[in-house]
């Protein structure tokens, strides 16, 4: 039977190669909340607290995630007898709401330390059935369409399966119809809006509508599924969301609804592998691609999204972009690599995420630890 001994909390900073910079805010030096989960018969498991630095993606950051997990989350599961790791969403989520990302951390550490203590790769675990995932690139806001073509060329030159653009305000359509020109009519394009816009902007979304993109995620607000509904109706590209999944039940708004047809996964946002498998499992039955979304993670959160994107509705490249994409050294060996194809193949012949932590270079990065136990 699994049963977490002590969960060691770790904050390090990471400094980003280039600003990362969205509709609402940039940032230039990860916070990284990582967990350390031991069975107390030697077997640990590192996972990643995706929380940012600020509350300008959910409500959750840093910060918050740290008392959360210390406080509310840790003492429902620390030496707690778990028959499976299917168990531990339905202790986390009984009279309390939300904070899916502290919670995630903690559930999602629990199916790599069974994994780890199995033998067993995590994909594998999971349920996962690809050999080889997909890879996209999500490209932050730059100063200038011209700034941002060359950036754009230059990820499809490497590989990458697929180009997210950021935009907002002032930043959108002339920008993404210059990457249209330059890149021609079939380079795979996306928008991510993060919640830039209103209904009142149907112009600037309705000229994003006649630049041939997958998809545009998010453009409305951070938990609406009925404007998004308005506005799919007048849009023939798909709307994907992103923020407002925040569970099964909101995917079942969205259908019946019709707010968008394509679901964006980030597995801390839907609370970790459970709540994810039951959203994949959902879309599956109901024709929704779903694709995974990324959290500008270390190569730990990195190792999950690969291993939860190797499930068969997986089927749009996700926002896993390797590890030196972001980091001059990651911290975890090896390092995610993307091959010319644009394609990062699944450790399915290694235990758990299939990568190790590198702890001395944690230790050297580290700003606080906390060990919790029962
Ligand atoms: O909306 O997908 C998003 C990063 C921070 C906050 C929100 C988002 C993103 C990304 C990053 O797009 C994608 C990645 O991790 O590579
Ligand atoms: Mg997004």
């Amino acid at each position: 039977m699994l049963n977490v001994h002590s969960i060691t909390l770790t904050e390090i900073t990471l400094l980003l190669k280039e600003p990362f910079k969205i509709s609402s805010g940039v940032i230039t030096e990860r916070r990284i909340l990582l967990l350390e989960l031991d069975d107390g018969e030697g077997t640990t498991a590192w996972s990643e607290c995706v929380a940012g630095e600020q509350p300008n993606y959910s409500y959750e950051t840093v910060d918050t995630a740290w008392i959360v997990i210390s406080q509310y989350v840790a003492p429902r599961i620390l030496g707690r007898p778990l028959e499976s790791p299917t168990g531990v969403q339905p202790l986390l989520d009984e009279n309390f709401r939300g904070h899916n990302m502290a919670k995630a951390a903690v559930e999602m550490g629990v199916w790599e330390l069974e994994a780890r203590r199995q033998g067993t790769a995590l994909c594998q675990l999971l349920g996962g059935t690809r050999e080889r995932i997909e890879v996209g690139i999500s490209i932050g806001i730059q100063p200038s369409p011209e700034v941002l073509v060359e950036k754009a060329r230059a990820c499809l030159e490497q590989g990458y399966r697929k180009i997210k653009i950021k935009v907002m305000p002032g930043a959108d359509v002339a920008y993404v119809a210059a990457v249209r020109a330059a890149l021609g009519p079939k380079a795979p394009l996306m928008v991510d809006a993060n919640n830039a816009y209103t209904l009142d902007d149907i112009d600037v979304l309705q000229g994003l509508d006649d630049l041939g993109l997958l998809m545009i995620e998010q453009p409305l607000a951070w938990d609406d599924v009925v404007q998004h509904a308005t506005l799919q109706k007048v849009l023939k590209t798909p709307i994907c969301l992103d923020e407002s999944i925040t569970g099964p039940a909101r995917v079942r708004d969205m259908i019946s609804l019709g707010s968008g047809r394509i679901v964006n996964i980030k597995p801390a946002r839907v609370g970790g592998f459970s709540g994810s498998k039951a959203i994949h499992d959902l879309c599956e039955q109901e024709g929704i691609p779903v694709w995974c979304g990324g959290m500008l993670e270390s190569g730990v959160g990195r190792g999950y999204n690969i291993a939860l994107a190797s499930l068969s509705n997986f089927t749009i490249p996700g926002d896993i972009s390797p590890s030196s994409r972001y980091w001059q050294r990651d911290i975890v060996t090896p390092q995610w690599q993307m091959d010319t194809d644009g394609m990062i193949a699944v450790p399915w012949d290694r235990p758990g995420t299939g990568v190790e932590v590198d702890r001395d270079l944690i230790e050297d990065l580290t700003v606080r630890t906390e060990t919790l136990t029962a």
